[in-house]
């Protein structure tokens, strides 16, 4: 069996990291690997009706949620990508522990280190095999969600200089660590999944070998 792999993408709001995940989900379907498509904050039912709370909640405190995106990740990870990667599948997840170190680390300022020290507790210790950052200008990014979805959420409406400071932690994070990689999310979305192709390809020779011709 094949060890499984935490595939995850990232990127500032409406950067198009929704729609390089589905194209990848679809891609490993195509090539017959086995895989898991989920997503941040979500992915299993206590998840996914923490993320309605995050969302659109009324009068939360930053500390409240940095808590309940971290209480989310905690029954995803046992609950489903645990699982998964012990089964062999490629998990390919939107958004994961480093939307965690942008948004509420340096977004809302609450700190890298205490932000790592809490998400280790949250995940056991489990990080992504390749964080793939999705980048684009943040006012790209909010004229696509714009577009595809007039209504905002609670973290949407934070304001320009929260968001920039989102952009700025995703650049300088993935200038730091050795397993995230920022691929240019402004061509058109094929483009963009080629890109990440070649880059799986190059990370993972043994997971991703010939398949692809
Ligand atoms: N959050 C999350 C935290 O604060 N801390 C955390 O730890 C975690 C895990 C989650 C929110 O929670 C916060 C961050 C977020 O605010 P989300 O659903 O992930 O919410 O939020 P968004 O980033 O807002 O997701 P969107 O679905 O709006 O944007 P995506 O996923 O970046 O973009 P996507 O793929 O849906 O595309 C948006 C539009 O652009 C088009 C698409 O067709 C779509 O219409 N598009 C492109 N157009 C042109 N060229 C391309 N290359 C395109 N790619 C996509």
């Amino acid at each position: 069996m094949m060890p499984g792999r935490l595939i995850v993408f990232e990127g500032v709001e409406g950067s198009g990291k929704t729609t390089q995940a589905a194209m990848l989900a679809q891609w490993l379907g195509q090539v017959g690997i086995p895989h898991r498509l989920t997503r941040e904050p979500g992915g299993t039912d206590v998840a996914e009706q923490i993320r309605s709370v995050i969302l659109h909640g009324d009068d939360i405190t930053i500390e409240t949620e940095l808590l309940l995106v971290l209480a989310a990740r905690a029954a995803h990870v046992r609950e489903l990508i645990q699982p998964s990667l012990e089964a062999g599948q490629i998990v390919v997840c939107d958004r994961y522990e480093l939307s965690t170190l942008a948004y509420q680390g340096v977004g809302r300022e609450l700190g890298l280190e205490r932000v790592r020290v809490l998400n280790d507790f949250a995940t056991g210790g489990l990080h992504p095999d390749l964080t793939i950052v999705v980048d684009v200008p943040t006012a790209v990014g909010e004229a696509r969600r714009a577009r595809s979805r007039p209504s905002s959420d609670r973290i949407e409406r934070a304001g320009d200089a929260f968001h920039h400071r989102v952009a700025e932690a995703y650049r300088l994070l993935a200038s730091q660590e050795e397993a995230v990689e920022l691929v240019d999310g402004t061509p058109a979305p094929a483009f963009v999944h080629e890109a990440v192709i070649r880059l799986l390809r190059a990370r993972f020779s043994e997971t991703f070998p010939s398949i692809t011709g």
